[in-house]
């Protein structure tokens, strides 16, 4: 597996022993270099805690590794929120009392899959998609708000206003939420194609999703802008070329990413939200 690519990015490792490793990919100075199929990284957490020096920095070979996950955004907040505390992020819990950290994060609870949370698994990219598998992913953005429609019909006032998983979201703020994601993404998608590489912000999905209107405004007003919001999306995707998909927007919790894979995150953000509503629909026999 090539890793270069991801030099300078928090990922979560699995290699082929079925080992986890959460770590940054370092990127070498020019004067220091490795074999070609090494790479140099510095290893946060890992799910072998058996293993001595089990953290820290150590040379990793590509033949190792069968699969590399990006990490839950509120993962790498609390990473970069840690870091700007402490440097030395592998001697954080040695290093200071863990109610000062401005993170509660535990990057040990990465290791279990939430299938609550995570109905369609985590979000894997294919960096270089072919024409056919791009345009697999633009035809499912039609489906999403079909889908969506079809799914809430018939749900009660008091259904929506059920969490989908314990101290989760309710399905009104879901709802709400696919709605300024999408919006969110769709501005950053047409800031890279008109900029050269513009740095987009994230926001505090968090605090918006406690913000009046995820409570007072009924959904149908979501999903109608969601409708709107996908018609002019697939109007900018049809129009682009194989170069455009290949710009870049630089981002915060997730490093450079191209257009292609923010189109993929798009279209599993949607289907992500959508099976944790479903999911909680089929497990309470609502329909
Ligand atoms: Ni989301």
């Amino acid at each position: 597996m090539e890793l270069n690519r991801y030099a300078g990015q928090y990922v979560k490792i699995i290699t082929k022993n079925q080992e986890w490793m959460v770590c940054e990919i370092l990127e070498l100075p020019d004067n220091e270099s490795l074999p070609d199929g090494h790479s140099m990284i510095n290893i946060f957490d890992r799910s072998n805690r058996n293993i001595k020096s089990s953290k820290g920095r150590m040379v990793l070979m590509h033949e190792d590794v069968v699969r590399i996950e990006e990490l839950e955004p509120e993962i790498l907040q609390g990473i970069h929120l840690t870091l700007t505390r402490v440097p030395d992020i592998v001697e954080v819990y040695k290093s200071l009392n863990r109610e000062e950290l401005p993170s509660r994060v535990s990057f040990g609870k990465i290791g279990e899959l939430d299938q609550t949370r995570f109905p369609i698994g985590k979000f894997e990219p294919i960096p270089l998609p072919s024409s056919e598998e791009r345009q697999s992913f633009i035809n499912q953005i039609p489906d999403i708000t079909i889908t969506l429609r079809h799914t809430l019909t018939n749900l009660t006032l008091d259904q929506l206003q059920t969490p989908y998983r314990h101290e989760g979201w309710t399905i009104q703020q879901v709802v709400h939420h696919l709605a300024d994601n999408d919006m969110n993404a769709y501005l950053r998608f047409k800031r890279a194609l008109t900029e050269d590489e513009p740095l987009v912000h994230s926001y505090r999905e968090d605090l918006w999703a406690e913000l009046n209107d995820y409570k007072d405004v009924p959904i149908e007003t979501s999903i109608l802008l969601l409708e709107s919001l996908h018609s002019r999306f697939l109007s900018v995707l049809n129009g682009m070329n194989s170069d455009d998909y290949h710009r870049k927007l630089r981002t915060q919790l997730l490093g450079n990413i191209t257009l292609d894979i923010a189109l993929q995150r798009f279209v599993w953000h949607n289907r992500h939200h959508i099976a944790q509503i479903t999911s909680l629909i089929r497990r309470n026999g609502w329909s």
